[in-house]
């Protein structure tokens, strides 16, 4: 007999079925024993007689054939009256490290991480991944729909592409390598290379030296980079309707996670675009919230996306113009506002997820921008040299992949949403 997962059992097709998963919880009742099975995609009750039911205990691994009737009593309205129950896995605990099988996790974030494996036991652990996995698809199909081809850009690389200070070092033979902190000038590069139009979904290392609630050491980083645009407003449109479309994927298929974490997305995203400037000069005058020279601090990204809801009704705002001392020297700088680039940040429920922008494209701007950094052009020359040949108008951005997820369902803590969390505390499992 095949195997059926659990969802798709249903009592008018089928008489009899093999299931297979684990021991989520046991009712005793000497005769009569009740078991909820529970696999990947739902649970079941079993109706399971006493002499059976020997080593049978919360989380082994168990198989069950038999007979589907209807109980309204049953949690799902269907149970399995089983002729035979095997163990297909012993447990080998003294008490489980916390419990999985009601209500919400009661045990602190860190222990859960620490017993990762049995905390995604519990399926609104795992239905953050599923939500995480659809993000994913819909950036890829979406991308894919536009004519942006898919790459994969190397992680161990010479040097630093966002600024030094965050890099993990690396022993690379005889020589000192680093963990890529973005795949920025691969993405670049590649558009010159002729493909015009990339995304990458790949892993990024920030060596973040403070436990937030919202950095990573390894996060998932979904990369974008267009060729031939005619500016970074190009770029918030695309990134506006990409993200419509996950908003639409995600209610067609996550409906019942969404519903585990309450959230209903909108039917419709319209977000504003505010130079940061802007925002800055409210939050002093509305809300006394000095913010840090070109930027906002995380609690300023808060109090402004409040104020953004409330006035225009948007969960995001793209924050623009960004000025030149707080980019790195690939953005390009805006050729009738003094001091600024053509360059944004898009904020999500008081946290930025993304940053984009245009880049500069001539090749002896870009040198001469490296000067200015106080970098030396000769150390970027594998990068430097796609710009000899001609390259277009270009720009693109990234979206943190665990930040989204944790946005859109409300969590609170980045490591929620990071099935293997790395941190500056954390190395294992
Ligand atoms: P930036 O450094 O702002 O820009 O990163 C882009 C997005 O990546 C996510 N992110 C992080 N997520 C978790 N932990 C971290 N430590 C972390 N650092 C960044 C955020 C952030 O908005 N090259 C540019 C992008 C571009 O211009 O295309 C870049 O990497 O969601």
């Amino acid at each position: 007999m095949e195997r059926i997962f659990v969802k798709d059992i249903k009592i008018e097709e089928q008489k009899e079925v093999l299931v297979q998963g684990w021991v989520h919880s046991i009712v005793n009742l000497g005769k009569i024993n009740f078991i909820k099975l529970r696999d990947k995609s739902g649970i079941i009750q079993l109706v399971v007689e006493e002499d059976s039911i020997k080593g049978i205990r919360n989380e082994v691994a168990i198989e069950a054939i038999g007979a589907i009737v209807e109980n309204p009593k049953a949690p799902s309205g269907i149970e399995i009256k089983v002729s035979e129950l095997k163990i297909l896995g012993e447990a080998y605990y003294d008490v489980l490290p916390f419990e999985i099988n009601r209500g919400k996790l009661k045990s602190k974030l860190e222990v859960q991480l620490d017993h990762r494996s049995i905390s995604l036991r519990k399926p609104d652990q795992r239905a953050i991944f599923k939500v995480q996995g659809e993000i994913e698809d819909g950036f890829r199909s979406f991308l894919k729909s536009k004519g942006f081809s898919m790459i994969h850009t190397p992680k161990i690389i010479d040097s630093a592409t966002e600024g030094g200070s965050e890099m993990f070092t690396v022993d690379f033979y005889d020589n000192r390598a680093f963990l890529a902190q973005s795949p920025q000038f691969y993405k670049q590069m590649m558009v010159g290379a002729g493909f015009e139009r990339v995304f990458e979904v790949g892993h990024a290392y920030r060596a973040e030296l403070h436990n937030t609630w919202r950095h990573l050491s390894e996060y998932v980083s979904l990369d974008v980079e267009m060729g031939f645009i005619k500016d970074e407003e190009e770029l918030m449109s695309l990134e506006e309707e990409m993200i419509n479309y996950i908003f639409k994927g995600l209610s067609d298929t996550c409906k019942s996670e969404l519903e585990m974490y309450n959230i209903i997305l909108p039917e419709e995203v319209k977000i504003p675009r505010i130079p940061l400037k802007e925002a800055q000069d409210i939050l002093l005058e509305k809300f006394n919230k000095q913010c840090p020279p070109g930027n906002l601090d995380a609690d300023g990204e808060k109090i402004f996306s409040k104020y953004v809801k409330e006035k225009y009704g948007s969960d995001f705002v793209f924050l623009t113009e960004y000025p030149i001392s707080k980019r790195p020297m690939y953005a390009m700088p805006h050729e009738s506002k003094e001091g600024v680039t053509r360059s944004f940040d898009l904020i999500y429920k008081g946290l930025e997820i993304t940053t984009g922008g245009q880049r500069i494209h001539d090749y002896e701007m870009l040198l001469g921008n490296i000067r200015k950094f106080g970098l030396e052009p000769d150390n970027f020359t594998f990068y430097t040299e796609t710009f000899k040949y001609g390259m277009p108008p270009h720009g693109g951005f990234a979206i943190g992949l665990e930040r989204i997820t944790m946005k859109i369902l409300d969590l609170d803590n980045i490591r929620q949403s990071t099935l293997l969390p790395r941190d500056i505390k954390r190395l294992v499992p």
